[in-house]
């Protein structure tokens, strides 16, 4: 291989020799393949997709550089990837450094994205800003297709080792890069894509890059389905499309941008009449859950302009002050800022360390917003008012919550009506049983062991913690039990070590209902007593759905497989022989002993421990499922009741 034969960028034959710089080249991208994580984060699911964004990340560059419109990401037969986008083309000229195409450097050379053709400009960028060479180091076969200058290009490789040299194999009218590639099945551990995935993350590169057009297609021969997203609006509407299911306090998303030092930020925000913050924050294009210093200069610059404006108007006397967290409660927003040389930091890498850029998102938000409530007095007025209700609702719910505490402090609070307790005090040997219903309620106090299982019914419209605001929930008929029953406080003040039960076990159908009872539960604990689901206290019962009698023996499947399987056991070699199957409806509708026998005597049941995913997931469905309109909510629990339900097994 020492002088194999090549052609130039022009269809000449040159004379190829191996230099040091090459085996460098070699050697970096088998480093790639030895440690995948280290690039991509991880060679699962995550790592799979990753590989995609850091091909189209080079294309959104180009977008950004003002010179691509549109991009195509498509999943092929045999879950190869083809991203295609109408730039100028990789360039293909020969480097003065390296003495080879730009080209093959871009593919061969790590980290070497954007760095060519005079002062590249580079603000976009994957988690690890790595880029197209370690796709190709971990794609079994790669092929890039560059149309410029009147001809098309093309290049192929494996496994980041050229397999054909850069040639001349067309002409053409149009410019642009094609990549397509075929992720290595040695190097992952999964090997198909989801579309819902790639569509989901394209939607939100394109809502961040007003006016590119990104489709999306999954060509794969029976889920073909493609959408086309542009959003001439960008991120105000990111912010509509958040706030799609949500009753909105002013017409119009309130939109600020600036310039300094060459970096940009943009923040668009609606407030609606619900209580939760949003926060979504973009560093470079990069998602930065953890914030940093672009959220911290939007939040303070809120915070001042808000109490300011209240002062000015009257609203405000004295020394009245509305909090920060006040100020942003039933706010939807989205900050977005490019810069030159993103820091990244915090624990996961997704956090904005780069401090000239919270003086940036200030000024523009202390300059613009300030603006704008002068020309809107109206919604000015009206974010005022949120922000004073959400204050005095604050203030309640401190006030509940120091009651609580006095309570509990004073020899212990009065336990509630309904609790059926338990006769052991050491809370290491105790269960609580949380039961949805009266009915239930009943049997499971009848069929409990009472030494050690206390019972606590929950009945009625449980309160949907999502629209309700702290101090609805300190003063809540359903909920306050709950937290007199465990003992241990909530919010800042709990405290694991006066858990009156070290297992706290929702008891629930296995239907509709009693996955919405599970999902507000879990939220609850998720959102005021934390701690309880991290330490793994809390419990979901798992009641069978069939029982299952032949003659003397009677058997429960908790499944309709397992139903058919011991149903199958239980006739054995005798297919004539009578298996009586009956349905247990509900909770509600076993006896006393049969509740006992199934669902919680020990020795016999299932129970499953919740995880602090299980609480996160529920969390989430809440947040979608409870805006105010009730079609939207109506629809998403019909589509996740079976996710829902899942959550027992
Ligand atoms: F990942 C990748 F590198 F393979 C890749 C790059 C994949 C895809 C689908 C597109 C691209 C890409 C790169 N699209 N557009 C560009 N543009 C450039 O690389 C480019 C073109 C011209 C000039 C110039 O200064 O003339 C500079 C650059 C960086």
């Amino acid at each position: 291989m020492e002088n194999e034969k090549v052609l130039s960028p022009t269809g000449e034959e040159t004379a190829k020799e191996y230099d040091a710089s090459e085996i460098q080249v070699l050697e970096g991208l088998e480093a790639v393949r030895k440690r995948p994580g280290m690039y991509i984060g991880s060679t699962s699911k995550s790592g799979l997709h990753h590989l995609v964004y850091e091909i189209v990340d080079n294309s959104i560059d180009e977008a950004l550089a003002g010179f691509c419109s549109e991009i195509t990401v498509q999943i092929n037969d045999g879950d190869t990837i083809t991203v295609t986008d109408n730039g100028r083309g990789i360039p293909v000229d020969v480097q003065q450094q390296t003495g080879r195409p730009a080209l093959e450097v871009v593919f061969t050379v790590l980290h070497a994205g954007g760095k060519f053709g005079g002062g590249g400009y580079k603000v976009s960028g994957g988690l690890h800003g790595v880029g197209a060479s370690v796709v190709n180091a971990l794609s079994e076969w790669l092929t890039v297709q560059v149309h410029k200058d009147g001809s098309i290009y093309q290049m192929k490789f494996s496994r980041g080792h050229i397999t054909e040299e850069m040639k001349i194999v067309g002409k053409t009218d149009r410019t642009g890069t094609t990549v397509t590639f075929k992720p290595d099945p040695e190097m992952f551990e999964e090997l198909t894509y989801e579309y819902d995935i790639l569509h989901t993350r394209m939607r939100e590169q394109a809502f961040l890059n007003a006016g590119l057009r990104i489709r999306t297609i999954d060509a794969r021969p029976g889920r073909e389905q493609s959408d086309e997203m542009c959003y001439a609006g960008g991120i105000r509407e990111f912010v509509t499309y958040i706030n799609t299911n949500k009753e909105t306090l002013h017409g119009d998303v309130i939109y600020m941008s600036g310039i300094r030092d060459g970096s940009q930020a943009e923040v668009a925000m609606q407030y609606h009449d619900g209580y939760n913050e949003t926060i979504l924050s973009f560093a470079n294009n990069i998602h930065t859950p953890e914030g940093g210093m672009h959220e911290e200069g939007f939040k303070k610059a809120l915070t001042r302009v808000l109490n300011k404006y209240g002062q000015k108007t009257g609203v405000l006397k004295g020394d009245d002050k509305i909090s920060g967290d006040d100020c942003r409660e039933g706010l939807t927003c989205i900050i977005s800022v490019k810069l030159e040389e993103p820091q990244f930091e915090g624990q996961t890498k997704a956090k904005l360390g780069n401090s000239e850029i919270r003086t940036l998102v200030d000024n523009v938000v202390s300059e613009k917003l300030e603006i704008f409530l002068e020309e809107h007095p109206a919604v000015g007025r009206t974010i005022l008012d949120k922000a004073l209700t959400a204050s005095r609702a604050r203030e309640a719910a401190r006030k509940a919550r120091e009651s609580i505490r006095r309570k509990t402090a004073l020899g212990g609070a009065a336990m509630p009506d309904k609790l059926r307790d338990c006769n052991e005090a050491n809370p290491e040997l105790t269960e609580l049983y949380i039961v949805e219903g009266d009915s239930a309620g009943g049997s499971a106090t009848q069929g409990r062991d009472s030494r050690f299982q206390a019972i606590l019914p929950l009945w009625g419209k449980m309160l949907n913690v999502e629209k309700a605001r702290a101090d609805k929930v300190y003063g809540n008929d359903k909920l306050t039990p709950v937290i007199t029953a465990l003992g241990a406080g909530i919010g800042d003040d709990f405290d694991l070590n006066k858990l009156r039960y070290h297992k706290v076990i929702i008891m629930a159908d296995a239907d509709v209902d009693g996955a919405h009872i599970r999902t507000l539960l879990l939220t609850f604990f998720f959102r005021f007593m934390r701690p309880l689901i991290e330490q793994g206290y809390v419990y979901s019962a798992v009641p069978p759905l069939f029982k299952l009698t032949r003659g003397k023996q009677t058997r429960l499947a908790f499944s309709e497989e397992e139903r058919d399987a011991i149903s199958a056991e239980l006739r054995g070699d005798n297919p004539n022989a009578k298996v009586d199957i009956s349905r247990f409806k509900g909770l509600g509708e076993m006896n006393p002993h049969e509740l006992w026998e199934t669902t919680m005597d020990p020795e016999k049941r299932t129970l499953r421990r919740i995880e602090l995913d299980d609480a996160v997931r529920a969390d989430e469905t809440f947040t979608v499922l409870m805006g105010e309109k009730v079609e939207p909510r109506k629809a998403f629990i019909e589509k996740n009741a079976k996710y829902a339900v899942n959550l027992d097994y």
